[in-house]
């Protein structure tokens, strides 16, 4: 991500600099390449391409918008360009599905056509008004200096069952910047909700200097917007904020809610994509409704250091409530990790990650992760290993499934953990990232390093290590780090290739002395979850020799104290049937 060329987090006053150099001087968002942005593919290459995650057959695409369920019927609208491999030339590209697996490529629901859209359609989502009407809300570029402004658009014929074309009404723009808002950063309206005053509301991203901000819009018709006083959510020293989400979690957990539920059993989540760090960051609060105003609970860390919801390459997500069965799902969308010249080259470039459920942890201190049930249907052959102990160093493969389009499920056990590493006060607690890639999978630990080796040649010339150290910190409290290290992914390292060490903390109880994880590996991306999805990583990896019927999939143990396969069960992945993205 913008990471890549440019390592903000050491130097967060010069963030904003750092964004805008990124962005080539303007609040764009995306890199922009104009030379590149209109070549259009000739020949796709298929090479690094995925098998089971939601990728268009060519060209650029990039956030999630509105996804949504409706009439039986699941919609994912992205951002997409059809004429290159590059950012730019915006649509929302449209897929439906019945499933979340098998999807269906139609004509783009929004692109550039009128006054207020006429330089971007960007991002925004879609909320279903009562009498069942979808309706979309999303950003429209009206002019070269990239000044932003809010849009609607409805079904051309709400009893097509695909939603094939959209309207965008004369009445557009909905809601433009006053003089107080950056009306460069001004975008991505969320989802609405219904206040008990009868009244529609939706956050935008923005910022306001260095704070980053989440305004607040109310209408009583959805047509007449106002801005109120005061945002719904702000942060100073974050700078500008993307695609906002904001929506309710069931405190029991059994049940999910629509966005407009906003009191009971409840806590809300408030989640913006950080634009000068590239990651979508979350807390977890309550909704004050007399005051609108989002208030992170107590001891959650806000902004740069706060959660993730997945500590790699993962960005612009968007959620939506799933009637059918009472869900919240969320998409997420990872980039390229190689050089832009290599994805011109290569015809294609972002995917969608797997769709995950999410849930509130029972700590009720951060939300749970899990790839939705509908991808088990893809799984095919399966091999298992049951109590298979590894000593310091050992390595065991596990054969008989491609291991370049795979499924993981793996519990580790361990008999003590008194060989767990003491955690240096000195290191900072935040960064897992750099304590990864100081110890990385291979310097012998205590208890860890142990783990996966995804998408590694025989010979380990090239490997993605998805694993566990255990540290033991002053308190005697256990630190549990989870690494998904891209650092030896691929033997091909020209510049611009960014192979990060991407890390993350689980907060996890290990008295019962076990970790779990599950990892989906799928030729150029490996998405992790960690003690059942409580850290997620997502690493995009390019190897040379691990691909196809080269690519090998092992467990391994770097650690002094003996870790055993508890269970391991591990399935080839079938295409999905329908894959005309
Ligand atoms: N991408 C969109 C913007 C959004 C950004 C433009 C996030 O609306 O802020 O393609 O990746």
């Amino acid at each position: 991500m913008g990471l890549k060329k440019c390592h903000l987090l050491a130097a967060l006053p010069f963030f904003l600099l750092c964004s805008l150099i990124l962005n080539n001087g303007v609040e764009a968002s995306h890199n922009v390449h104009e030379d590149l942005q209109s070549i259009s593919a000739e020949n796709v290459k298929d090479l690094h391409r995925t098998g089971y995650h939601f990728q268009p057959t060519k060209h650029w695409i990039n956030d999630p918008n509105g996804p949504m369920y409706f009439n039986g019927v699941y919609h994912l609208f992205y951002q997409y360009n059809p004429k290159g491999a590059v950012w730019g030339n915006i649509v929302w590209a449209h897929s439906v599905s019945k499933d979340l697996i098998n999807w269906e490529r139609l004509e783009p629901a929004i692109f550039p056509s009128k006054s207020f859209d006429q330089y971007g359609c960007w991002s925004g989502s879609a909320t279903i008004l009562p009498g069942n009407k979808p309706v979309i809300l999303y950003s429209g570029i009206i002019d070269k200096n990239n000044t932003q402004v809010q849009n609607y658009a409805v079904p051309e014929n709400v009893s097509d069952p695909y939603l094939h074309k959209w309207i965008k009404p004369d009445n557009n723009p909905l809601i433009v910047a006053d003089k107080h808002v950056n009306k460069t950063a001004f975008r991505d309206p969320t989802t609405a909700w219904l206040g008990k005053d009868g009244q529609w509301r939706i956050t935008l991203g923005s910022r306001k200097n260095d704070k980053g901000v989440s305004l607040l819009y109310k209408s009583k018709n959805f047509i007449n917007w106002t801005k109120s006083k005061k945002p719904l959510h702000s942060l100073a020293g974050t700078g500008n904020w993307e695609c906002p989400d904001f929506f309710p979690v069931s405190i029991q957990g059994t049940k999910e809610l629509d966005t407009s539920v906003i009191e009971g059993d409840i806590k809300h989540v408030m989640k913006i994509s950080l634009d000068a760090t590239r990651y979508d960051y979350y807390t977890l609060g309550t909704y004050d409704t007399k005051k609108d105003k989002y208030i992170p609970d107590k001891g959650m860390v806000d902004g740069w250091n706060g959660l993730r919801y997945d500590y790699g390459n993962f960005y612009a997500s968007k959620s939506f409530f799933d009637p059918s069965k009472n869900r919240r799902i969320l998409w997420g969308w990872a980039n390229e990790s190689d050089p832009v010249h290599d994805d011109v080259k290569k015809g294609w470039a972002g995917i969608q990650l797997i769709p995950r459920t999410i849930v509130l942890d029972p700590n009720h201190k951060q939300l749970l992760q899990w790839p939705v049930e509908e991808l088990e249907t893809l799984r095919g052959k399966k091999v298992e290993l049951i109590n298979k102990k590894l000593d310091k160093g050992e390595r065991v493969e596990i054969e008989g499934i491609p291991a370049a389009q795979a499924d993981v499920e793996v519990t580790f056990s361990f008999n003590s953990l008194e060989k767990a590493e003491p955690f240096d006060p000195s290191w900072d607690s935040y960064d897992a990232q750099k304590l990864c890639s100081q110890k990385g999978s291979t310097v012998q630990g205590g208890l860890g390093p142990f783990g996966l080796l995804t998408l590694a040649s025989e010979k380990l010339e090239e490997y993605t290590p998805v694993f566990f150290r255990i540290f033991k910190d002053q308190e005697q409290k256990h630190v549990v780090l989870m690494c998904s290290d891209a650092s030896r992914s691929s033997l091909e390292d020209k510049k611009g290739m960014y192979k990060p060490s991407s890390a993350g903390f689980v907060d996890v109880d290990i008295n019962d002395k076990k970790l779990s994880l599950r990892s989906l590996i799928d030729h150029s991306v490996v998405e992790s979850f960690g003690a059942k999805g409580k850290t997620c990583i997502t690493s995009r990896v390019y190897p040379t020799i691990a691909t196809y019927d080269n690519a090998h999939l092992y467990a391994f143990n770097n650690g002094t104290e003996t870790v055993e396969i508890e269970s391991l069960n591990a399935w080839s992945m079938n295409k999905p049937q329908l894959m005309n993205h």
